[in-house]
């Protein structure tokens, strides 16, 4: 347990009210944005039985998220909305603060600037990668029933947690300014990254134009749909709720779907240093649309359905551009826990990019099949 960390984490928990002696923390170490930390306090179980009590601690990443405090509403909102839709689903509950006056807020931003956050642990397992076809086809159903679920909350309530979060054409552009700044001296060494990527940049756009032109329709999205955001439950593997809700904002169907896709479909993990590895395995593709549109298909516009197939080849691209960049200002943004990080999580991106041009027709024949079992139900 590092020191340093331990304090502020008791700090922390004071700020929140939180009760009982500090006990331990563990790091959770899935997020490449946000710390996370499981909390451990030690209660009284009422018989004088001593029971560990766990909380989930984030520091929440303000250079990737800079207006928190708006963040932290749209949370409440869409939490709190869900949990009146669906009293019986486990949700989400995160903690006050209570200062002198007693204003009790949802966050705590403190002296050093950062900012952080408490909830309830739900006991649950993650996976990072799956093999196992349920779980994957839980975790589409869970992801496209999250959807349903805000299919009619007003989208004007939410803020843009990231302005042009998934607008591929301003993530190239993003790069590509980036490319022409140079600003550590890294783009020589990455040429062929970049010359791929804009070599495909028209196909990758393609969500992004379409909506432009007006094509598809806008919805409430959750925007980071990576299977480690659903929890399951430890014994059965049913999905308990999908967490990580930063990002939920207006968006595309196609951006939940293709981020789903290219995170839990590759046959590798997402910074897999054998890169030439990753590709898109498709019983699992198969397993993750069967479930998202068990759920979906009946709202889905033929073009949203028609999308489907290929988001998962934009959003992969869409990933890389912004990996790549990240690599090219010098690791600001994603975090990294070795020299070439972004790099390789660059090159993962792209080798599955390409494994999904091969497979587009194999991938839109699933998803029309599935569409069709699904809208007939
Ligand atoms: C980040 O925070 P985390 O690890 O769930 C990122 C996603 C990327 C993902 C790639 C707010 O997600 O957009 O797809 O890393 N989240 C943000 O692993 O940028
Ligand atoms: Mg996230």
């Amino acid at each position: 347990m590092d020191q340093d960390i331990a304090r502020k984490l008791l700090k922390v928990g004071e700020a929140f009210r939180i009760k009982g002696p500090f006990f331990n923390y563990e790091e959770v170490s899935q997020g490449n944005v946000n710390r996370t930390y499981k909390v451990n306090y030690i209660r009284d179980d009422g018989t004088g039985m001593a029971v560990i009590k766990p909380y989930l601690v984030q520091r929440v990443n303000t250079y990737a998220f800079k207006n928190p405090i708006q963040l932290m509403e749209n949370i409440d909102k869409v939490t709190e909305y869900i949990r009146k839709k669906a009293p019986d689903k486990v949700s989400l509950h995160y903690h006050h603060t209570e200062d002198a006056s007693g204003e009790r807020k949802t966050y705590l931003s403190d002296e050093e600037d950062s900012f952080w956050r408490i909830c309830n642990y739900v006991p649950s397992v993650t996976f990072d990668s799956c093999d196992d076809i349920r779980v994957v086809r839980n975790a589409g159903e869970a992801f496209g029933e999250f959807q349903m679920l805000l299919s009619d909350f007003d989208a004007t309530q939410l803020y843009y947690t990231i302005p042009d979060f998934h607008d591929t054409r301003k993530r190239y552009e993003t790069m590509l300014k980036d490319v022409a700044r140079d600003e550590c001296g890294r783009v020589a060494e990455v040429r062929e990254e970049i010359d791929w990527l804009l070599s495909v940049q028209d196909q990758a756009c393609r969500l992004t134009d379409l909506f432009n032109e007006g094509k598809l329709p806008l919805r409430v999205t959750h925007n980071d749909t990576k299977i480690n955001n659903v929890l399951f439950d430890e014994v059965t593997h049913e999905a308990l709720v999908v967490v990580d809700l930063d990002t939920v904002m207006p968006g595309l169907v196609g951006h939940d779907f293709g981020d789903a896709i290219r995170f839990a479909a590759n046959f590798v993990e997402e910074d897999w240093e054998d890169y030439q590895k990753a590709g898109v395995n498709l019983n699992i593709f198969w397993a993750f649309a069967e479930g998202f549109l068990k759920k979906t298909a009946k709202t889905l516009t033929p073009l949203e359905v028609e999308t489907l197939g290929m988001s998962s080849f934009v959003l992969a691209c869409e990933l890389a551009t912004r990996f790549l960049d990240d690599y090219i200002n010098g690791d600001k943004y994603f975090n990294v826990k070795k020299p070439k990080h972004n790099l390789i999580r660059t090159r993962c991106q792209i080798a599955l990019a390409k494994d999904m041009l091969e497979k587009q027709d194999a991938m839109n024949a699933i998803v029309r099949e599935c569409a069709r079992k699904y809208q007939n139900a």
